[in-house]
């Protein structure tokens, strides 16, 4: 193993917006002599690195290929720090999954279920939720302390866009101050086409910002890669509309997340043009439009369940990889997250050290892919083990909202730093470990 190096960048270099006119990641394609013909560029992704400018394609798959894994985990650790310190992210959130029945029909889902117009029982595993039971659902978290609710479902065939309109609604009337994050960008692509009339894509989020809908979350992208889009999601709408809407979002002045699913039939190269994508599209945004993305999400493939169950999905080592590499080609992201539900707690928890500075937060319920929680929907870390977790790590815990400000809990109550109300909340019920010390009851998740 090569020996340890340490890398050091100044303060000062905080200079995540910079980049020089004349570079293009996307000249170069990725190819096997690829790295023979770069065999410096090791070196020079260190220097750029520490000047605070983006890496090219090239050099995200030598940093990828290298056997060095401690300086790549050194570097991302570096740009991490210069954004963050040793802060650790993590929010107090329910996710919301409305409904399983989905149009499409992706290889690497599990989740979806086909919609059949005779009524089921259940008995197909397909479900809905009412608006009555979503709101329910917000209003029990609120109460419990949760800042932030996050609302994604299938492409359901019938349901009329009201449905998604009035559960903004219903939830904002409940939990006035419950952070509505929802909608993936194929769900408002969706929208467009059920609703009557069509609407844009414009028209659809300012909708929804009307009933109630704060930002949005970074699903659906997968890879941005026609052959790999052909391959694992034909029958989904592509890139370009994916980024058609978060720009639109950008340009009304909406906050979006975007994620990267990996590990399925994509190459790593295929994986760091994603990532150069989404930094073109940051640059853009945060030069001209009123908002932007606020983090990137890698999401580790579970092929448990799907069409691609034959494949192993990533490695221990692919992931933390992956996770730095996020962090190194995304400088003008400031956050990159490790989603604990798909990377597991524990590797979440090694990744804020390669470059993760956030681990999402309770979640609750999720329905998505089920590898924690011994395949049930309740899948939840409750505060004190994400803070846990995080102190283990040799970081700060630092509760956040959905946009990254600070959250502030006094006694039964949060606000958010600088804002001008706080929150009422009853705290989960908590009982006692046999010695006097209190805990929390749920805690379905061991780490
Ligand atoms: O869009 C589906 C992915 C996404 C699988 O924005 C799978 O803060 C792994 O987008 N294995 C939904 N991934 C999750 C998501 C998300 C999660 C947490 C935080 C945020 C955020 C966004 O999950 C889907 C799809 O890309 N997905 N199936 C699977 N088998």
């Amino acid at each position: 193993m090569p020996p340890r190096r340490s890398v050091k960048i100044p303060e000062s270099s905080f200079a995540w917006i910079a980049r020089p006119a004349a570079y293009n990641p996307l000249v170069d394609q990725a190819g096997s002599n690829m790295i023979a013909r770069t065999a410096d560029s090791f070196e020079d992704a260190q220097s750029r690195i520490k000047a605070g400018e983006p890496l090219s394609l090239e050099q995200g798959i030598r940093l990828y290929e290298s056997p060095d894994i401690f300086t790549l985990g050194e570097l991302a650790n570096s740009v991490r720090e210069r954004l963050h310190g040793r802060r650790a992210y993590y929010n107090v959130n329910l996710h919301i999954n409305y409904s399983n029945y989905c149009i499409l029909r992706c290889k690497f889902c599990s989740f979806h279920r086909p919609y059949s117009k005779q009524p089921s029982n259940g008995d197909d595993g397909g479900y809905e939720l009412s608006i009555e039971e979503i709101a329910a659902r917000a209003r029990a978290a609120y109460a419990r302390g949760a800042t932030e609710v996050h609302i994604v479902g299938g492409l359901h065939p019938k349901l009329p866009f009201s449905y998604y309109t009035d559960m903004c609604r219903a939830i904002r009337e409940a939990c006035p101050h419950l952070h509505i994050k929802a909608f993936t960008a194929i769900e408002i692509i969706h929208f467009t086409r059920i609703a009557k009339p069509r609407l844009t894509i414009s028209e659809v989020l300012v909708r929804l910002r009307e009933a109630g809908l704060d930002s949005m979350p970074g699903g659906g992208a997968e890879i941005f890669d026609d052959r790999v889009h052909d391959e694992a999601f034909k029958t989904k709408v592509g890139e370009a509309e994916w980024f058609e809407v978060h720009r639109t979002a950008h340009e009304l002045g909406i906050f979006t997340n975007a994620t990267m699913l990996y590990g399925h039939v994509e190459t790593p190269a295929e994986r760091i043009k994603h990532l150069i994508k989404l930094r073109e599209h940051q640059e853009a945004s945060l030069r001209s439009r009123k908002a932007h993305f606020n983090c990137v999400i890698p999401l580790s493939f579970v092929p448990d369940g799907s069409a691609l169950s034959h494949l192993p999905g990533p490695s221990g080592l692919g992931d933390l990889k992956t996770l730095a590499l996020a962090r190194l080609m995304c400088p003008n992201i400031p956050h990159i997250k490790a989603f604990w539900i798909m990377q597991t707690p524990k590797l979440a928890q090694v990744s804020l050290n390669w470059g993760v500075d956030d681990v999402d937060g309770t979640v609750v319920y999720y329905d998505i892919t089920k590898r924690e929680g011994g395949g049930t929907t309740h899948q939840e870390l409750t505060v004190d083990r994400l803070q846990r977790l995080i102190r283990e790590a040799g970081c700060t815990p630092t509760e956040r909202d959905s946009l990254y400000h600070r959250v502030r809990r006094d006694d039964n109550t949060w606000s958010v730093e600088g804002g001008t109300w706080s929150v009422p909340y009853n705290p989960s019920p908590r009982d006692t470990d046999g010695k006097g010390n209190s805990r929390p009851i749920a805690m379905t998740v061991s780490c």
